[in-house]
Parts: C-alpha cells; sequence; structure tokens
C-alpha cells in the first residue's frame, strides 16, 4: 500500500486540523509540515491523531552554508526537529544546500566539493547520533544539479548515507529532481532497496501530478516491486484552485499505481 501524502502549503485552512480535513476530503492519507510552525502542528496533530509523513525544511543555515555559524544553527535546529518528529512518527527531510551549486556560475559554498562533503558527513554523523538516541529518521534527499552539487542522484544519497553509516539515515527520492538527473526513475529508486524512506512527487514542470508527461506509471511499478510500505508526497505548483486540481491528480495517481498498491 502506497500511502499519498501532501504538503500543508498546498491545503486551505490556518491550522493543522482544516488542512487535514481538507487532504482527507481530496483522498490524501497524511500531511507533510512544511510551512505551518511545526512545534505547534505537530503537538495539534498528536492530540488529533493527524497522520503526519514527514517534516520538511523548517531549520535555519543549512548543513554545507558558506558560514561556518550558520551550519551549527541548522545542527542545531535539525535536532530539535528529530526530536519533535520523533514524537509524531514522522522523519526529517534534509538536503546539504538548497539554490547554491557549483554548476551555476559563481554559486559555490567557497569551499572545495572535499570541504563541503567533510562539513557535511560530520554534520549528518552527529544528526544521525541524535537521531538515534531520540528514535528519529532523517531523509537524505537528492536534489537536482542546479539547486546543489553534492546530493545530486539517488546514488550520491545511497554513498553519503552509507558514509553516514546509521540505520537512521534513510534515501529519498523526489521524482522532479530525478527526472533531470536519473537515466530511468524506476531503476534508480529500486536501486535504494530497504533505504528508500520517503518520496516527493510532482510532474516534469512541478505542477500537480497528472499536469505533465512524467511516467507515474514507471516509479510506481518500481516501488512495488521493491514492497515500499511508506509515502509519496506531493510537493508541487498547483496549476488552478487546490478544491478542483488536487481530488483529479490524487485519482490520477491512483489510476497509475499497480491495484496492488492502490
Ligand atoms: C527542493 O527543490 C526540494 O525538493 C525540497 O524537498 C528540499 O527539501
Ligand atoms: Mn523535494
Amino acid at each position: 500500500m502506497i500511502r499519498l501524502s501532501i504538503q500543508d502549503r498546498l491545503l486551505p485552512g490556518e491550522t493543522i486540523q482544516e488542512k487535514w480535513d481538507a487532504a482527507r476530503r481530496y483522498g490524501f492519507d497524511a500531511i507533510e509540515l512544511q510551512t505551518l510552525d511545526i512545534a505547534e502542528a505537530a503537538r495539534q496533530a498528536r492530540a488529533a491523531g493527524i497522520p503526519v509523513s514527514a517534516i520538511c525544511a523548517g531549520y535555519r543555515g543549512w548543513l554545507i552554508d558558506p558560514d561556518l555559524e550558520q551550519v551549527a544553527i541548522a545542527r542545531q535546529d535539525i535536532k530539535r526537529l528529530l526530536e519533535v518528529g520523533a514524537e509524531i512518527d514522522a522523519g526529517c527531510i534534509v538536503v546539504p544546500i538548497y539554490g547554491r551549486s557549483r554548476n551555476l556560475p559563481d554559486n559555490g559554498t567557497g569551499r572545495s566539493n572535499e570541504e563541503d562533503e567533510r562539513v557535511f558527513l560530520e554534520g549528518m554523523r552527529e544528526l544521525a547520533g541524535h537521531a538515534e538516541k531520540v528514535g528519529g529518521t532523517l531523509h537524505l534527499e537528492a536534489i537536482n544539479r542546479y539547486e546543489n552539487d553534492l546530493c545530486v542522484t539517488v546514488a550520491d544519497s545511497m554513498r553519503l548515507r552509507e558514509q553516514i553509516g546509521s540505520p537512521r539515515v534513510r534515501t529519498m527520492g523526489d521524482v522532479f529532481h530525478m527526472n533531470i538527473e536519473e537515466p530511468d526513475l524506476g531503476a534508480s529508486l529500486e536501486s535504494a532497496g530497504e533505504h528508500l524512506g520517503y518520496v516527493h512527487l510532482a510532474d516534469s514542470q512541478r505542477l500537480e501530478p497528472g499536469k505533465g508527461h512524467l511516467d507515474f506509471r514507471t516509479v510506481f511499478e518500481a516501488l512495488d516491486r521493491m514492497g515500499y510500505q511508506g509515502y509519496a508526497s506531493l510537493e508541487c505548483h498547483l496549476s488552478g484552485p487546490s478544491d478542483e486540481v488536487l481530488p483529479r491528480s490524487v485519482e490520477f495517481l491512483r489510476s497509475q499505481m499497480p491495484a496492488a498498491v492502490a
């Protein structure tokens, strides 16, 4: 069974309860926290039994921020998110950095690749130790070459997770980024095997699934073959009002899943 989730910012309503009511109406199984006040939303979700699939972002700085003080702040914030997430069984999605890449002119961190990787691994090992202590999970997301240059492919996420060396670190794929970086979406997901912890969904141009030309059948068939039991969550822009486009997108996604997991 593949459970569908959606980022909170895509849902109407102010509170997590209002957003969850809409999500359920549209056919989703959970909410991913992203823009709500995470500690407060997690508290309310726990009290009301609202399923939270993951926590995305919500920390200051970056794990390879050019400024080492910001690196320390990112580590500190992610530790707190791991504690909050552990209480609601939601992992924390992390990336090395967002919007900074040597693949764009004059846009590196100011350090060498090797030094970035060293800083990143040092932080991730510290965070993984904290995750082990509090029962949290880190989903290491691969994002495309123009948004970072350290964790670009599912294979990068797998290699880095291996080097971090903790079962609390899972690999994560986002099909929008994968569509740019991977030769075969299904094969790349399958290569993560039991280490795949989370999946982000969007269509080829990052609108809601069903609005572009991405082959979701290949994605879901791979997840089915893997026996994936986790969440696939919408992180996208919307082509129209939520009430109109999201139920259609859920219907489309389920139509692309093998019957056994739909
Ligand atoms: C950014 O493009 C992205 O995919 C986010 O999930 C990063 O956390
Ligand atoms: Mn993503």
